[in-house]
């Protein structure tokens, strides 16, 4: 659904207070989280060396990268309460505030060509690595590589839009080829390509922190990743129609890649470093011929640094909240769920219940491996554990767990292709990876750490002093008071 240039007044319509890249970059640099690097920084592992260094700290912002005229910047969205900063919520209302915008998306609003910065440069059969500075990111990597491009595309049967980042390897100046795991950009192009048709994608590149974020929605096939970013935005977001193609991209963007998923046609890509911190093996993949490139005048270039704090948040939050609301719907004492940082932020899941019967986390657990067949191991805990603290998370399995009884294994499921610990790794003697039906064969795991529902006395109750979640150190502790260690009397 798209509401027409002639309904939208002057003025680009959001709410919320960063409408841009270049707005949130503006407040990261008021704040002192934003690191500006030297001119001209190699493309080529030096760049996303220093943007690792950074990672989680600061935001990188590298001028004139690799001696040519575009900075790029990496590392924009590497804490969880930056993340709740540019919604404009706490922490604690981070997955609520989510989970509110993908249930009630807001449809986009379009704007004419004059009126989108994103195309006040265009150039028509234009040279990806002429114009832009891609990186070269981890050691065995084949190549540069587009990490933080949006990839836009309608369904060809019904036309609804979809979003998703892709890695995308630029082979020349006009062909790229596109890691598409079975998702909704696979399925289009999977009906497109049945028909003989090209799939028209846009490849976006600098956008705003919530419409990055809105683009990890683990939404219905037929809903517009967009207008989720538009709901997080509290106003439609602004959208434009790409120059050559019909794909609607957002107006605000930097950088506009535009061009065709061809038909019947595949190429080498990779190795390439991913965010399990592995590498992902060379294999065939699909590939996008490009038709021109759209710019604002002085376009800022945005990488992901594969496998760091934005990459694994940026699909962790979207999914918690959607795993949250999808366990919900079954499940009303699910309290609170989350994807730990040393499961890369797709494999392990902790979720919080009020538990109410017996055996029903082994419910919740079938139902978690159900949501998303990234999910790979699930721990349901009591109320009484934070699920963002990992320790209190092994507290739960050391003491609530036994094995021969809370042990759930589903052998031989669907995961995810890029764990290598799964079939992907049995390559057949010629070195040819298996056929991709054949990929990712995983063992499910599921760990029902929680305390029965009825127990004796005391036995599971977690120890605690009466008072001391009040105490206020602050009030508490004397500042510059010395100890005579001679008489052990005070002195100031
Ligand atoms: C930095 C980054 C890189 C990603 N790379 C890929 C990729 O190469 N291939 C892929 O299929 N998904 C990739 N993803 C995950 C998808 O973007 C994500 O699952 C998305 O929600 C899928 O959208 P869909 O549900 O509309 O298909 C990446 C995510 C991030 C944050
Ligand atoms: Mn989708």
């Amino acid at each position: 659904m798209l509401r027409k240039p002639d309904a939208m007044n002057k003025q680009t319509p959001t709410a919320a207070p960063f409408r841009d890249l270049r707005e949130w970059l503006a407040h990261l640099e008021s704040t002192g989280r934003l690191a500006v690097l030297r001119e001209g920084v190699p493309l080529t592992h030096r760049l996303a060396a220093i943007a690792k260094k950074l990672d989680g700290r600061q935001a990188a912002f590298f001028p004139a990268a690799g001696g040519g005229t575009v900075p790029v910047v990496s590392g924009i969205m590497s804490q969880r309460s930056w993340i709740a900063e540019a919604l404009g919520v706490s922490e604690t209302g981070l997955l609520a505030r989510f989970r509110q915008a993908a249930e009630k998306p807001l449809p986009c609003q379009e704007v004419s060509a004059a009126q989108a910065p994103c195309q006040q440069v265009v150039h028509l059969g234009a040279d990806v690595l002429k114009l832009l500075p891609v990186p070269t990111h981890s050691e065995h990597d084949n190549g540069p590589y587009i990490t933080a491009g949006l990839v836009i595309a309608r369904n060809p049967v019904t036309g609804v839009q979809n979003v998703s980042i892709n890695r995308i390897q630029v082979h020349s100046g006009t062909h790229m080829a596109i890691l598409m795991l079975p998702r909704h950009l696979l399925a289009f192009y999977k009906e497109a390509e049945s028909r003989q048709q090209a799939l028209e994608v846009a490849v976006v590149i600098g956008v705003d922190p919530l419409t990055l974020l809105a683009s990890q929605a683990i939404a219905p096939i037929d809903c517009d990743e967009l207008e989720i970013a538009g709901a997080l935005h509290g106003a439609p977001l602004p959208v434009v129609k790409c120059q050559t193609n019909g794909v609607h991209v957002p107006a605000n963007s930097e950088i506009v890649i535009e061009g065709r998923l061809l038909p019947g046609v595949r190429e080498l890509e990779g190795p390439f470093g991913e965010f399990p911190k592995y590498y992902s093996a060379r294999e065939r993949r699909e590939v996008i011929e490009v038709d021109a490139i759209t710019h604002r005048k002085q376009p800022i270039y945005h990488t992901i640094v594969p496998a760091e704090k934005e990459h694994l948040l940026l699909g962790s939050i979207p999914r918690e909240a959607t795993l949250l609301a999808h366990l919900q719907r079954s499940f009303p004492n699910v309290l609170d769920v989350h994807l730990s940082v040393g499961g890369v932020g797709r494999y392990h899941l902790f979720v919080k219940i009020r538990k109410a019967h017996e055996g029903q986390p082994k419910n919740v657990i079938c139902a978690a491996f159900g949501a998303h067949y990234d999910i790979k191991q699930v721990i349901v805990v009591d109320d009484d554990v934070d699920v963002h603290e990992p320790q209190q998370v092994e507290w739960a399995v050391a003491t609530r767990f036994q094995a021969d009884r809370d042990l759930v294994v589903i052998p031989g499921a669907q995961g995810s292709v890029l764990d290598p610990s799964t079939t992907v790794g049995q390559h057949f003697a010629d070195g040819e990876a298996p056929p991709t039906h054949l990929q990712g064969l995983s063992a499910k795991m599921g760990l029902d750490a929680t305390r029965p529902v009825v127990y004796h006395e005391h036995v599971f109750t977690k120890v605690r002093i009466p008072g001391e979640a009040e105490i206020e150190l602050a009030n508490e502790v004397r500042v510059g008071v010395r100890i005579n260690w001679q008489t052990g009397a005070l002195q100031s």
